[in-house]
């Protein structure tokens, strides 16, 4: 080889690396009969979890697709290295539900790098690591700063701008979290007479949301509303009340997001007031996303799912089509 060959290849080879790293290659997808694609879910521990974990089933099964599903058990590093061995599976395409906003980011790039396109479901990543139709295709999920909107606005109406709240927060770092505080908060921020005692991590769980309810009831005894960021959380403040020999749905309104068959039925005994819904049955909108992807479509950096919500008079309806 001369070297005027030898410095032409280095060259090209260079070109590539900078463009790759500059994060512009964002991989097509071939048109195909079949994929195998993979999904990396966060965690199992919910009802939500599993009604999304089981729409990604069931639509992959109905186009006859392989699907590759990890569940990273609530680490946010177990998710990295499962997406690490679905690009080592070489899978064509990977649906990934980030746990936590900044962990994921560089992963999703690896991804890109090695020609397998991400689409992010239901949670997504800090916009400075990582962007849509850049370095990953789009993001499925719901608007999570409306959700927490659309239940701050309804607090404020039905308390008449007076009250006394105890936000119990999603998991730290991730998206729905972040979000649902904010637009909640911005919601509320008019009311002088409307009070945050204090907020804290209940990590989307009901036993931590029912251990952290029991520390924040001592320290604040005059609380009269629970804002949860998940049933799961309302469902364990629920009984950290009741343990306390509170009445929930009395003495304090309990409020949260998700909308799953078993907070329905709470918000039709009355002991939570009102529900947010977010829908988890993503199957039909993932696979739309990842056909329309491989026919050359331009997809929009965001498909916001639709949510419906809960008070006392739709979920006695409503319960029927709930998760
Ligand atoms: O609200 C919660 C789940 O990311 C939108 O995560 C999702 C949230 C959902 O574990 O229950």
């Amino acid at each position: 080889m001369n070297r005027r060959t030898l410095f032409a290849l280095l060259t090209a080879g260079l070109v590539t690396v900078v463009a790759a790293q500059s994060g512009t290659m964002l991989p097509k997808l071939a048109k195909k009969a079949t994929y195998k694609v993979g999904f990396a879910q966060t965690e199992s521990n919910n009802p939500w979890r599993i009604a999304q974990t089981k729409s990604m089933q069931d639509e992959a099964k109905k186009l006859g697709y392989q699907l590759v599903y990890t569940d990273a058990a609530g680490s946010a590093s177990k998710q990295v290295s499962d997406v690490r061995s679905m690009i080592a599976q070489k899978v064509d395409a990977i649906f990934l539900a980030p746990r936590e906003e900044k962990p994921l980011a560089p992963v999703i790039k690896e991804a890109a790098k090695a020609g397998i396109p991400v689409i992010l479901l239901d949670r997504n990543v800090d916009p400075a690591l990582a962007k849509a139709g850049q370095d990953y295709v789009t993001f499925i999920g719901s608007d999570f700063i409306l959700e927490g909107k659309r239940v701050g606005e309804w607090l404020a109406k039905k308390s008449g701008g007076k009250a006394n709240i105890i936000q119990l927060l999603g998991t730290t770092g991730a998206s729905p979290a972040n979000d649902r505080r904010k637009g909640f908060e911005d919601a509320i921020k008019a009311f002088p007479g409307m009070k945050i005692l204090a907020s804290q991590d209940g990590d989307f769980s009901r036993d931590k949301g029912r251990q952290v309810m029991e520390t924040l009831l001592q320290a604040n005894p005059s609380v009269n509303v629970v804002y949860a960021h998940n049933d799961e959380m309302a469902i364990g403040a629920i009984a950290a009340l009741e343990a306390a020999g509170k009445k929930p749905g009395k003495d304090v309104m309990v409020l949260s997001i998700d909308g799953g068959k078993e907070a329905v039925q709470l918000v039709v005994d009355g002991k939570i007031a009102y529900v947010v819904e977010c829908n988890p049955r993503f199957g039909p909108a993932a696979f739309k996303a990842l056909q329309d992807y491989a026919n050359g479509s331009k997809l929009a950096a965001k498909l916001i799912n639709k949510d419906r919500d809960y008070d006392a008079v739709s979920a006695k309806t409503g319960i029927a089509t709930a998760y």
